[in-house]
């Protein structure tokens, strides 16, 4: 049963080319009907933190809000922020799912979500590379809600750059070294006044 009544073979994922490392985006992953109404679900209902970041012995509010869901036990620290899980939501679990029925290497235990106010919230350049996700780790990245601009660039190879525009209901993979080799960020755009939540769904290994 398809949660979102599409049959999976309609969505399509485009390859990007990328030197060491994986991405790969769908546009389509869910109906603009199904985006809307789950990103209203999970505003209400997600329990978002403002998480703080200590830098030069000052403490700063991160430009977003977060939260981490999953099994029991799967903890995750970035940017010296310890998140302990939630419960899964019946929605969570439910995109979980589908996302799992068409990447079988995919087996998911965790999910940290972000929602971004406005154009004004961001998440700086960085790479999913921490302990906990092990080598090579494949990561499933949904968007709901306002348009954003997503950056990718090579670690150490200043022409290799990609930017996509992440619409509501699209799904991004990165997986294989990607992590290890590239940076990515949604950058300030300040001239969108709409939120925009994104989740990316994760596997703990550790
Ligand atoms: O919001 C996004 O699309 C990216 C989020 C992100 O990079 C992260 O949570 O590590």
């Amino acid at each position: 049963m398809d949660l979102f009544n599409q049959e999976p073979k309609e969505r399509v994922f485009k390859k990007m080319q990328l030197l060491d490392g994986e991405v790969w985006y769908m546009d389509n992953f869910m109906p603009l009907d199904k985006a809307k109404s789950y990103f209203k679900i999970l505003k209400n209902s997600i329990e978002w933190r403002q998480e703080e970041i200590k830098m030069y012995g000052k403490t700063y509010p991160i430009p977003r809000k977060t939260a981490w869901y999953g099994y029991e036990g799967f903890n995750y620290k970035y940017s010296g922020i310890l998140c302990n899980p939630k419960p899964w939501t019946k929605e969570l679990l439910g995109i979980k799912r589908v996302i799992e029925s068409f990447l079988p290497e995919s087996d998911f235990n965790s999910v940290l979500l972000n929602l971004y106010r406005n154009g004004n919230d961001k998440v700086s350049w960085h790479a999913d590379d921490e302990k906990g996700l092990g080598i090579n780790p494949l990561i499933a990245s949904v968007s709901l809600g306002a348009t954003r601009r997503f950056d990718l660039k090579h670690k150490t190879e200043p022409n290799e750059k990609l930017q996509l525009e992440l619409v509501p209901g699209s799904l991004v993979i990165m997986k294989g070294a990607l992590q290890h080799n590239w940076l990515h960020q949604i950058p300030i755009q300040k001239k969108i006044n709409d939120p925009r939540i994104n989740l990316t769904f994760r596997t703990i290994v550790s």
